[in-house]
C-alpha cells in the first residue's frame, strides 16, 4: 500500500516506538515501517539497565504502567576485583539517582500493546530499501519499501531513520570514511538466561584474571548472566555446567543454577557517525553509534537521541521554530561522545585482553581500586552510570 504521513519512521526498536509514541502524544501523525514480524520484535531480549531519564521518558510518554510494576531499582553496583566483593552505592555518590533494571523486551512489548491500542500504524515485515527527496527540495520525502514482495511508498514531511546498525538510513546520508569513528574489541560476551533467583539484588561487575563477567537480571525468578568470551565464540560452544562453574568463580559467588533458557554471543564494537541529519532525513539511535554493551548504555543513548528528535519535530510542527532540529546532530554528539568514552572506559577497565601484560592488568586494578576508595573517582563512575544530562544550549 502507498502511504503518507506526516513522520516516516524506520525500525520498531525502542527508537522508533519511543519516537512514534512521543510524536503521536502531541498530534503529530506517524508511521512506522519494520522489517521483521511482530512476534519476531516482542521476543528480542537485549538491554536491561535504564538510567533514571530513561525510566521518566517512557512514564512521561505514558507507556510506563507495567514499568513502574515491574521495575526493579538498583541503587549501587557490586564490584568483584582481586578476590574481594565490594559495593559502589550509586545512589549516594549521584546525590539520589538510580537506576532501574527492566527489559527492553518489556518495554518493546509494552509500546507495541499502547501503539495498537491507539491505533497507530506499525507495518510489519516492510523493508525500507531507498530515501528520495530527503535534500530541502520543496518536495515530500518518499521511502519506498518492499511488502511481501512488492514495492510501496510512504510519503513524509521528515524520514526518522530509527533503523539500527544494519540499516539503510545511515549510508543514505551524505557521509564518507571520515565521517565513521570505529572500533572493534578483541573479545565478546557470552550471555545466557536463566530460571533461577538472581543470587545478588544489584548487579555485579567482575574483573577476574580469566575474563570479564557479570550478573544482572530479567526478575526476581530470571538471572542474566555473561562472561568474557573469544570473538567467533559458537553459542553451542559451552556446556552449562562448564558456565556456572566458570561464572561462580568469576563472580564470586555461587549462583542459583537453573534451566538456560536462552545463549547468544555478542562482539563488542564502538562506533560513531558524526552526521546525524541531513535535510529531511534525521538518524537516531543504533542507525547512528554502537556501544560495547559494558555499562549498559545503548538504549539510553537511543533514548536520549529521540528526546532531541522528537522536541525538535514538536517545536517544527507546534512553533514553527527550527533551532532544535537544525542543532540536532550537535546536541546529541556532545552526549554521545562522552557516553562512548564511558563504555570503552567500563570495558577496557574490566576486560581482559588474551595477550595483555602485567602492566596492563596492574592499571586496571589500579582504576577499580581509585572507583572504590576515591569519593571523586566513584562519584566519577556514578554519574555517568545514572546518566548525563542532554545539553540543550549552544556551546560556549
Ligand atoms: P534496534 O533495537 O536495533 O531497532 C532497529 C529496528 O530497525 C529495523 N530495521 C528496519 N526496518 C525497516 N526497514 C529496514 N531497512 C530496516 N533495517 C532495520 C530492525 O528490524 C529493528 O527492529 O535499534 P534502536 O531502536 O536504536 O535501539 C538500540 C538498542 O536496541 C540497543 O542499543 C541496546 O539493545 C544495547 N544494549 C543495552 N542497552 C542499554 O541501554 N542497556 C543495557 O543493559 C544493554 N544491554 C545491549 C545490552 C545490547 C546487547 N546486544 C545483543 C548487542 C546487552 C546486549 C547483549
Ligand atoms: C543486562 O542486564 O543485560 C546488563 C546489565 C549491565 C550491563 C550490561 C547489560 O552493564
Amino acid at each position: 500500500m502507498n502511504l503518507k504521513t506526516q513522520v516516516g519512521i524506520i525500525g520498531a526498536g525502542p527508537a522508533g516506538l519511543l519516537l512514534s509514541r512521543i510524536l503521536h502524544n502531541h498530534g503529530i501523525e506517524n508511521i512506522i515501517l519494520e522489517n521483521r514480524n511482530e512476534s519476531y520484535l516482542r521476543q528480542r531480549l537485549r538491554a536491561g539497565v535504564m538510567e533514571q531519564g530513561t525510566v521518566e521518558t517512557f512514564m512521561e510518554a505514558g507507556v510506563g504502567e507495567k514499568l513502574a510494576k515491574g521495575k526493579m531499582v538498583h541503587e549501587g553496583i557490586y564490584i568483584h576485583a582481586k578476590g574481594i566483593q565490594n559495593r559502589l552505592d550509586v545512589k549516594e555518590l549521584s546525590g539520589g539517582k538510580e537506576v532501574t533494571v527492566y527489559g527492553q523486551k518489556n518495554i518493546t512489548n509494552d509500546m507495541i500493546d499502547h501503539a495498537q491500542k491507539d491505533e497507530i500504524q506499525i507495518v510489519w515485515e516492510a523493508k525500507a530499501q531507498r530515501l528520495e527527496h530527503i535534500d530541502d527540495d520543496g518536495e515530500s520525502a518518499i521511502i519506498h519499501y518492499s511488502l511481501h514482495g512488492k514495492m510501496y511508498t510512504l510519503e513524509c514531511d521528515f524520514i526518522a531513520g530509527c533503523d539500527g546498525f544494519h540499516g539503510i538510513s545511515r549510508p543514505s546520508l551524505p557521509i564518507t570514511q571520515k565521517n565513521i569513528y570505529s572500533y572493534e574489541f578483541p573479545y565478546s560476551w557470552y550471555g545466557i538466561l536463566a530460571e533461577a533467583p538472581p543470587i545478588a539484588h544489584e548487579v555485579i561487575y567482575a574483573h577476574h584474571p580469566d575474563g570479564f563477567a557479570l550478573q544482572s537480571m530479567r526478575g526476581p525468578e530470571l538471572s542474566r548472566l555473561y562472561i568474557q568470551c573469544p570473538n567467533g565464540t559458537d553459542p553451542g560452544a559451552y556446556e552449562d555446567e562448564w558456565l556456572w562453574d566458570e561464572l561462580d568463580k568469576r563472580l564470586g559467588v555461587t549462583n542459583n543454577r537453573g534451566n538456560i533458557i536462552s545463549k547468544g554471543v555478542a562482539p563488542m564494537r564502538s562506533f560513531v557517525c558524526d552526521v546525524m541529519q541531513h535535510g529531511k532525513l534525521f538518524i537516531a539511535g543504533d542507525a547512528a553509534h554502537i556501544v560495547p554493551p559494558t555499562g549498559a548504555k545503548g538504549m539510553n543513548l537511543a533514548v536520549a537521541d529521540v528526546k532531541v528528535l522528537s522536541k525538535g519535530l514538536i517545536h517544527h510542527y507546534k512553533d514553527k521554530d527550527d533551532d532544535i532540529l537544525n542543532r540536532y546532530t550537535e546536541i546529541c554528539l556532545r552526549r554521545i561522545w562522552k557516553v562512548e568514552r564511558f563504555s570503552w572506559w567500563v570495558t577496557t577497565t574490566f576486560h581482559v585482553d588474551e595477550n595483555q601484560d602485567e602492566f596492563t592488568t596492574k592499571m586496571q586494578e589500579a582504576t577499580i581500586s581509585y572507583m572504590l576508595d576515591s569519593q571523586i573517582g566513584g562519584q566519577s563512575f556514578a554519574e555517568n552510570y545514572v546518566g548525563l544530562p542532554i545539553l540543550w544550549n549552544e556551546k560556549k
